[in-house]
């Protein structure tokens, strides 16, 4: 006589998906960064900042003593752990899908798993490639939520395939990325994410205004991680459209601009030169610069304001004594 086996709990048992939407093809990128070389001043969108070194640059800037935006949010998210949870359950409910918008190494988004128990994940950013390991990770650590990794660049529309997020949405924009965009942009986006919400909650890191002496520090390190995070940009573009930048004839700026609450970082021309692609050729002045980021500051206040512009209701926000960072969640109405 053998026993009876004990009889398995059936569960699925997902593989993650991945979806290509918009592929980020290098002809056009190269004609983008063409228009902005010859610009009047001459301007780079932020996203040429980031090629695999700049990627990992800007990792290390994270670890700076005087870069506080990350080291800020990681201790807001412990302090406020219940509170952001219970915020977030209140909105969206249970078994929601969180979106992840520049998700990256999907680490923000692996932190709340166990508080949110998403029934899916959506991991956004501009390429799958980057997407493919940190998802394939993750569902081996959650085999029962259904995961999808997305190449998308959501700052220009951010809008999701049918039947991806079947029901509300925790959309969750951690780091202060929000930064990089304009007021009016910001305010395109935050409607955008309200519509994919569904119904659901969004959940964002917002940097605050805080003394400029301490802002520029963060964008101007004694370390120089800053700097070379910036003059990377001018390598990138020689590989993207042949160039012949010298790394040594710029110099890195940043400088909080208090008309527009934001620094602005900019590459400066240490003397006159011209720069020369096939194609074309662009000459400098001494002093003359190339405007490459800019990363608004916001009033608690006007953050807030801006939610409630962008349709997001019942807007909590979770903080530290200072005020010198947020995490901000809200309703979608
Ligand atoms: C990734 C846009 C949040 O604005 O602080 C860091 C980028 N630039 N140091 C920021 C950045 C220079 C960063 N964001």
């Amino acid at each position: 006589m053998t026993q009876p086996q004990p009889q398995p709990v059936p569960h699925p048992l997902h593989q993650p998906q991945f979806i290509q939407i918009h592929q980020p093809d290098s002809a056009r990128l190269a004609a983008e960064a063409v228009l902005g070389l010859m610009g009047r001043p001459a301007t780079l969108s932020p996203k040429f900042l980031y090629d695999a070194l700049g990627s990992r640059l800007f990792d290390a800037i994270t670890e700076l003593d005087e870069y506080y935006p990350t080291r800020s949010e990681a201790a807001l998210f412990v302090r406020h752990a219940a509170g952001i949870a219970a915020a977030l359950h209140a909105a969206a409910g249970p078994a929601a899908t969180l979106v992840d918008l520049g998700a990256g190494n999907c680490a923000k988004a692996a932190r709340l798993f166990d508080s949110l128990a998403p029934a899916g994940y959506v991991a956004v950013d501009i390429s799958v490639d980057f997407l493919q390991q940190a998802v394939s990770a993750l569902q081996r650590q959650f085999p029962a939520v259904r995961m999808t990794g997305v190449g998308l660049d959501f700052s220009q529309h951010l809008v999701l395939p049918a039947g991806l997020v079947p029901g509300p949405a925790v959309v969750f924009y951690p780091g202060s990325s929000i930064g990089n965009f304009s007021p009016g942009e910001a305010l395109r986006l935050l409607r955008q994410a309200r519509t994919l919400a569904a119904g659901g909650a969004l959940l964002i890191g917002v940097d605050l205004l805080k003394p400029i002496e301490t802002l520029e520090a963060a964008y101007d390190d004694a370390l120089g991680v800053t700097a070379a995070f910036n003059l990377n940009l001018l390598r990138h573009l020689n590989r993207l459209i042949g160039t012949d930048f010298q790394v040594r004839d710029w110099r890195h700026v940043a400088r909080f601009d208090a008309a527009h609450s934001r620094i602005e970082m900019h590459l400066e021309a240490r003397h006159s030169l011209t720069v020369r692609w096939p194609g074309g050729e662009r000459s400098f002045a001494a002093g003359e610069r190339v405007h490459t980021e800019n990363s608004y500051k916001w009033q608690r206040s006007g953050f807030e304001a801006l939610l409630r512009d962008a349709g997001w209701r019942q807007v909590q926000t979770f903080t530290d004594e200072r005020e010198w960072f947020a995490l901000m969640v809200a309703r979608a109405a």
